[in-house]
């Protein structure tokens, strides 16, 4: 299994930054991304959920994440290296893309 490295600051400059533009945010306390999806209904919002969670297993990244009805707040990380990868970009990038904003 490929692990990637903490993102540079080269990184974050290139990969990071378009990822706070569509709304993803950097946790004041910690070195990961959060976002807070709405969708219509729950079934809207597992419907989502469902399609991210067969991606994360795939990738062997998983969300750290919590639903309310049809909201879902997503923070991403990366656990062994302690802060944001590679991996965060690749999963958040497939999240905008799931929701299609
Ligand atoms: N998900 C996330 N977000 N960060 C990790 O470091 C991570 C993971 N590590 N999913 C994986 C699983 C690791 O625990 C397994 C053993 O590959």
């Amino acid at each position: 299994m490929v692990r990637s490295n903490k993102l540079t600051p080269e990184e974050r400059e290139q990969n990071l930054n378009p990822l706070l533009s569509t709304g993803w945010t950097v946790q004041s306390d910690r070195d990961a991304i959060y976002k807070e999806f709405v969708f219509k209904n729950f079934n809207e919002a597992f419907g989502f959920m469902t399609r991210v969670a067969l991606q994360a297993e795939k990738m062997d990244h998983h969300p750290e994440w919590f639903n309310v009805y049809n909201k879902v707040n997503i923070t991403l990380s990366s656990h062994d290296v302690n802060g944001l990868s590679q991996r965060d970009v690749k999963l958040a990038t497939f999240i905008d893309k799931v929701v299609g904003k």
